[in-house]
């Protein structure tokens, strides 16, 4: 049971000048869509006013897909009229208001909104008040120049969303050798009794991450599509998406049609109870299971995963409800232990896990490159044409969709990104864009640490690198590409084959001595010379022309 009391929610408040009592106003942010936030719990309906605003400075910092702009711009909207309807006076700036206007900013919005109130009311503005933001980048200008710039003081509460806070995790990492998910993980169970009996895990295990290696051979139909009807509010956003983001990657046509994403709060909740119902069941089974589209339409590009990372991001779930949602489907008897335990991990054990590592580490996180790779991004992942089956399919998914499922992120164009050597903030970025669910705090420390090992391991122990081989026995892309996935040397044979080996000989010196990697060296070294050097060769070629591939 997580308690929630904001009188012990504030983090800080800059520039302390209390005396009158006057309107404060509370500023919402885009993927702080949620009626519990604390902005809102420490606010008076009666006398203080809320401010959003879709603003150039946001939607452009990265090149974000259309898809991602379009629900949240969408999403903002509506809840900021259900905020009306329950009686809180909203002062909302749509994004050509702003840009008519001139803002760039939130912090200009912010400006502007407290001129107007106190050169046209009697209650003039006394105080701003926010809940802890997601992303350094914005927090850090808040805490250091927001206060000067407005000549108010600004208060900051924490973000009780999530299961845990920076200090706490703060807290468990110190004095740690090695930060293991695993271990934080269990912290989190009994920190929110999930799946708990008394002490102790139910079904005596803590994680059922063995029995979740498998790949879809059919055995159960893929779960039905769910789609959402378009309000007028999405239609307006999906207009203006097209026509002021149009440089933007992605295509729209899903969005508009409604079998994307939800941009309500009571769609999201649809999104959920179809997940708990047809997703659920199935999900740790084939958690890491990757299909074709072509024999299995768009069911193929989600599979069994949940798709609700854009909505538990941007609060239009909260992270305690689903996984509550998924254990009272196991206490019903609905779906079996290790489903719900699986699922219930990734939100509260990885999600929670790679918060705390981000604002641990952050601001020197972003620029760790603990491999020395610069290789600039190929070109391939702005226009996703390329032979590689398995690549096309989560380019295409990614862009027709902005989304792709973990494996598709972490072993296919990841393990590509790793593989060939691109330089992390490179990467990262182009993660930071093209998902719907992308907001800093979750997707680099996914990128960088999961991805590219540049923070040294601090988020695992070893590079997630892997040959076509992986991808063979977790789909069945290799049957539909022209690659050779048997062959590591042929002028056909398999990229991810030669270029594994490549990797792997690159950082002999870093990794040679891993115990979880030193079977590897010792398979490589028992190679004939000529193959190896045939090995080699492919693996130089293919790094040559990435793009033709
Ligand atoms: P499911 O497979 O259904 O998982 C359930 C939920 O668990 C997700 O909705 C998500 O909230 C959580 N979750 C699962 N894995 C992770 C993880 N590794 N880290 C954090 N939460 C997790 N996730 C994001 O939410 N935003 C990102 O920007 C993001 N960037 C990523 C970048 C890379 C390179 C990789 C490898 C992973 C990234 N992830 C990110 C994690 C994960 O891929 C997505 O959360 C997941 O694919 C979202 O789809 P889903 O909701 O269907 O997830
Ligand atoms: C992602 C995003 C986008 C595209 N646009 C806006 C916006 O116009 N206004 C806003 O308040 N928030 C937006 N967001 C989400 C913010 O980028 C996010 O709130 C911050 O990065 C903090 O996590
Ligand atoms: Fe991908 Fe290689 Fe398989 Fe082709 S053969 S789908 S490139 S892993």
């Amino acid at each position: 049971m997580v308690l929630r009391c904001f009188c012990s929610l504030l983090i800080s408040t800059a520039f302390i000048n209390y005396g009158e009592t006057g309107v404060r106003l509370g500023l919402i942010l885009g993927d702080q869509l949620s009626d519990s936030l604390a902005t809102l719990r420490v606010l008076d309906a009666g006398n203080d006013v809320i401010v959003m605003a879709e603003v150039p400075e946001e939607a452009t910092y990265v090149r974000h897909h259309k898809q991602k702009i379009a629900l949240l711009f969408s999403a903002m909207r509506h809840f900021a009229a259900r905020l009306q309807d329950a009686g809180w006076q909203v002062r909302y700036y749509d994004y050509r208001q702003s840009v008519s206007l001139g803002f760039r900013s939130l912090v200009d919005v912010l400006a502007a909104t407290v001129k107007e109130q106190n050169s046209t009311r009697q209650n003039k503005v006394s105080e701003i008040v926010l809940t802890r933001c997601g992303e350094y980048r914005l927090q850090h200008a808040i805490d250091h120049h927001w206060s000067d710039q407005l000549g108010l003081p600004v208060s900051v509460y924490e973000d009780d969303r999530f299961i845990s806070t920076p200090e706490e995790f703060a807290q468990w990492a110190e004095g740690r050798k090695q930060l293991r998910m695993e271990y934080f993980y269990r912290e989190m169970r009994r920190k929110t009794g999930l799946l708990m009996e008394a002490e102790q895990p139910l079904g005596g295990q803590w994680n059922f991450d063995h029995d979740n290696r498998a790949a879809y051979k059919r055995e159960v139909p893929l779960p039905p599509p769910l789609t959402f009807t378009r309000s007028n509010t999405d239609q307006a956003v999906s207009q203006l998406v097209e026509q002021e983001f149009s440089g933007h990657p992605g295509a729209m046509d899903s969005f508009i049609n409604g079998s994307s994403w939800a941009t309500t709060r009571q769609q999201a909740l649809q999104a959920l109870i179809h997940f708990i119902e047809h997703r659920l069941p199935h999900f740790g089974r084939y958690q890491d299971a990757m299909i074709s589209s072509a024999a299995l339409g768009n069911a193929a590009d989600t599979m069994f995963h949940s798709l609700l990372s854009p909505y538990i991001n941007c609060g239009l779930l909260e992270p305690m409800e689903v996984c509550e949602a998924a254990a009272h489907a196991f206490h019903q008897g609905q779906v079996p232990l290790e489903a719900a335990e699986g699922f219930i991990r990734q939100i509260i054990g990885w999600r929670e896990f790679v918060r705390g590592i981000y604002w641990n580490y952050m601001p020197q996180y972003a620029g760790l490159n603990g491999l020395q790779n610069n290789r600039s991004l190929p070109a391939v992942y702005w226009h996703g044409k390329t032979n590689m089956h398995c690549m096309k399919e989560c380019f295409r998914n990614t862009f027709a969709n902005a989304y792709a499922h973990h494996i598709q992120r972490l072993m296919v164009t990841g393990n590509f990104a790793l593989l060939t050597g691109v330089n992390p903030q490179e990467i990262c970025d182009w993660y930071l864009a093209v998902y719907a669910d992308a907001y800093d705090w979750v997707e680099l420390p996914n990128t960088l640490g999961m991805v590219m090992h540049a923070d040294g391991g601090l988020l695992g122990s070893k590079p997630y690198c892997a040959s076509g081989k992986y991808i063979a026995r977790q789909s069945d892309y290799c049957r539909h590409c022209v690659y050779d996935v048997n062959s590591a040397e042929k002028t056909n044979s398999c990229p991810f084959n030669s270029l594994y080996w490549h990797f792997l000989q690159r950082h002999r010196q870093q990794f040679e001595k891993n115990p979880r990697m030193s079977m590897m060296y010792r398979s490589f070294d028992r190679m004939n010379e000529e193959k190896k050097a045939a090995i080699i060769s492919r693996a130089e070629t293919c790094l040559k022309k990435i793009d033709d591939l």
